[in-house]
Parts: structure tokens; sequence; C-alpha cells
């Protein structure tokens, strides 16, 4: 019998990589590194947990006065804020009139870490937006256009559920490769994919042990 064809055997031969790659190339400087927060995931989730007692997760409104179905806040210097007036970055968190919660320094280390894998040296972000998805909430095709400079990375990290991750092209009509994100995938965004239209298709309902009924998502970013 082929030995890599056993998904019970992942780490046991070197030819796994065939059916259980590491590292999973998108597009140029768009990268998938599977299971490389697997580790830090239960601590991350902690951390998660102590950022939404300060900031509470919250649906924005979009500037077309749409609610989001994905909920958010984020900790760092910067925030992600959305409301009529439009999308941008805060100091201040509109909800608490504080600021964010500071950004532990495990996320930086890990988004550090992942930049540099994939090729970024020195991503220092000030920004981490974390978005929750429940059954049905999703992210239409967008751009990330918010930040100052676009020569800096995006480093996501998925945890939890499963989600459909949508890759489009630089214009919003090119049709989207679909790519399954699971729970520790961290994936890097630079150089031509920084602009490129993305979105996550509708969550589907689940249950995981560290998370329950959701899927959370790190993404961050230099802003400044
Ligand atoms: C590709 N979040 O917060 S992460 C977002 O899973 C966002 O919550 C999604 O899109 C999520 O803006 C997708 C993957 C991602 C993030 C930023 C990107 C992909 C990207 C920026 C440019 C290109
Ligand atoms: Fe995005």
């Amino acid at each position: 019998m082929p030995k890599n064809t056993d998904l019970l055997t992942i780490d046991l031969f070197d030819d796994d990589t065939e059916i259980n790659p590491r590292r999973i190339v998108l597009a140029e400087n768009a990268v998938i590194l599977r299971s490389y927060a697997i580790d830090l995931a239960a601590d991350l989730i902690g951390s998660i947990n102590a950022i939404i007692a300060q900031a509470p997760l919250r649906q924005m409104q979009t500037p077309n006065g749409y609610t989001m179905s994905v909920r958010t806040t984020s900790c760092g210097a910067l925030g992600w804020v959305s409301d009529a007036q439009g999308y941008r970055y805060e100091r201040i968190d509109p909800n608490t009139e504080q600021s964010w919660p500071a950004m532990p320094k495990t996320f930086l280390e890990l988004a550090n870490n992942a930049a540099k894998e994939a090729g970024f040296n020195n991503f220092t972000p000030d920004s981490c937006l974390i978005n929750s998805y429940e059954a049905g909430a999703k992210l239409s095709l967008h751009q990330d256009k918010n930040e100052r400079d676009f020569s800096a990375p995006i480093v996501s990290v998925s945890l939890g559920l499963p989600a459909i991750f949508l890759f489009g092209g630089n214009v919003r009509s090119e049709r989207p490769q679909r790519y399954r994100l699971l729970h520790g995938d961290v994936v890097v965004w630079g150089g031509s994919s920084r602009l490129a239209f993305h979105g996550i298709e509708p969550l589907i309902d689940g249950i995981h042990p560290l998370t329950g009924k959701r899927r959370i998502n790190l993404t961050f970013r230099k802003v400044m």
C-alpha cells in the first residue's frame, strides 16, 4: 500500500508532505503555513478571552449602513473601526472610550516569526484585528487598503472552526480560488498579493474543542 495515503500516519514519513503539506503557495507572496500556530493555540485563545473582556466583540456598521455579521475587536496601539464615516484605524475604542488592550508579546512574536518564514523580515505590527465568526457569518470580497504602508505584509491566524477562504485577484471581477483555513493555520500576504480581493464564505455550524461554536481569526497589520 502506498504509505502516504493513510492520514493517520502523518509525520511518520517524509513524503507525507505530498498529502499534508506544511506550506501552500496561493500566489506570489501569499502562503499558508499549515498548523504553524497549533501549539500556541490554547495560549492565544486565553489571551483573546482576556482582550474581549476589556474590549468586547461588537458588530460594526459598514459605511453603507449594513451591520456586519462578523463580530470584531482589536488589540495593539491601533484598532480597526467601521461606521457611517467609513473604515479606519483609531487609537481609542469608540465603545469603551479607552485605549485598545495591549498586544500580547506572544502575538507579536508569532506574527514576526511567521512573516520571517514567508520572507518578510522585521515585521512589527501595531494592530491586531480579532474577528469572531458564528454559523452563517461571512466576509464579502474586499481589499484591505486602510493601512498606510502596503510594503508590510498582513499575517492571519485561524483558530477554531474551519472556514472557506476566497482568494481573488487584484480586480473584483476575477473569480476567486477557494481554500479551507483550519485551526492553527497562519497565512502571510505581502508584496503583489497585499491588495488582492479576499473574503470568507458563510461559516458552517460546528463545535470546536477550544473555541466552541466559533471561528476566530487574528489579522496582524502594520497600520502606521
Ligand atoms: C489577503 N479577515 O479582517 S484573513 C480581514 O478570516 C479579513 O477573518 C479574513 O479579511 C478572516 O480583513 C481573512 C486572511 C487575509 C487577511 C488580509 C488580507 C487575507 C488577505 C489582505 C490582503 C490579501
Ligand atoms: Fe481583509
